[in-house]
């Protein structure tokens, strides 16, 4: 009688730790380095919520802001290690280890949202997602950062040439740095965020989108604004790909709905801001250009696309070819 109670509690014990959908919890601490005011925040929020509701409180996902785990080339190498879960991280630096994503970061190939929409969420977004297992992180959605606009110091930029020797902030990224170069600046690769060194003067100008410029204060150190909208910055919803192997996929499954969701929720709120944040900054007093003469930086950056090989290239083309 006894052996038979023992086994079926033994049964009882083994069933319940092997099926872990219903038994286990699961923490995601999510990386990002802006702060809650951002854009990235609100998508970090989002998701957060619909996770935790739709899991029942079994995945729990914790913030993390500012940058309090790291910048963001850091937050993705322990994304690769499974030391954080999660993160909301922008393009730029993430081309160093999924290459392929360097073709959506190219300048001037998206000239509006419905482009955007069009090449992130049809067939060459999921082609760029589905490289980051090779990379050891899964690449869950596209977000939106913005249109970058140049912001200095020093003079009122309208053409190419007035770009000539400005010392410039740069995302970490080879690409970035290339695209600096052929506009004829002299590019500083830094993380964000970067208000003191344009303070000090270690550095003459910055480029991001309208939203991070204002929620930044970065009029209060750059007089001079042109919207140049050089490059679409993207998002990413980031997983690590070695907690996400962990999951059973019913959550595996959840997570990928939530940062889809939480990912159209955020482009929607930002788009709705842009013209708002253009307000305020006039009223802060910048100089801003409109108009730039986009077709002189045009002409700059052309020779970039011989640099592009393998799946960029090729997803690059692809854009190209594309109204
Ligand atoms: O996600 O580093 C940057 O310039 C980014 O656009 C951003 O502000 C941080």
């Amino acid at each position: 009688m006894k052996k038979t109670v023992l086994f079926f509690l033994f049964m009882f014990l083994f069933l319940f730790a092997s099926n872990s959908a219903f038994a286990k919890t699961y923490i995601i601490n999510l990386g990002i380095v802006t702060t809650p005011k951002t854009f990235h925040y609100k998508a970090a929020e989002k998701f957060k919520e619909i996770v935790e509701q739709k899991s029942n409180g079994n995945i729990k996902v914790i913030i993390h802001h500012s940058g309090s785990v790291g910048n963001e080339t850091s937050i993705l190498q322990q994304l690769q290690m499974g030391a954080l879960q999660a993160g909301v991280i922008t393009a730029g630096p993430i081309d160093k280890i999924v290459p392929a994503i360097k073709a959506i970061e190219f300048p001037f190939i998206f000239d509006s949202y419905k482009k955007v929409d069009s090449i992130l969420d049809g067939k060459i977004g999921r082609a760029i997602l589905d490289e980051f297992p090779k990379a050891n992180l899964i690449g869950f959605h596209f977000l939106e950062n913005g249109f970058r606009n140049l912001t200095n110091s020093v003079r009122p930029v309208h053409t190419v040439k007035d770009v000539k020797g400005l010392k410039i902030r740069v995302m970490n990224s080879q690409l970035h740095i290339a695209i600096w170069k052929a506009l004829g600046a002299n590019p500083t690769p830094m993380p964000w965020p970067i208000y003191t060194q344009l303070a000090q003067h270690v550095i003459d100008g910055q480029e991001n989108p309208l939203a991070v410029i204002y929620q930044y204060k970065l009029y209060e150190v750059q007089k001079y604004l042109s919207l140049t909208r050089h490059v679409y910055s993207a998002l990413v919803f980031v997983g690590s790909k070695k907690f996400y192997d962990t999951l059973p996929t019913n959550y595996q499954k959840l997570l990928l709905e939530a940062a889809e969701d939480a990912s159209i929720y955020e482009r929607g709120l930002n788009r709705k801001q842009v013209a708002f944040f253009l307000d305020e900054l006039k009223k802060k007093g910048m100089v801003i250009d409109e108009h730039p003469d986009i077709q002189s930086f045009k002409k700059k950056v052309e020779p970039l696309k011989s640099r592009f090989k393998g799946s960029a290239r090729t997803y690059l083309d692809e854009i190209l070819k594309q109204k």
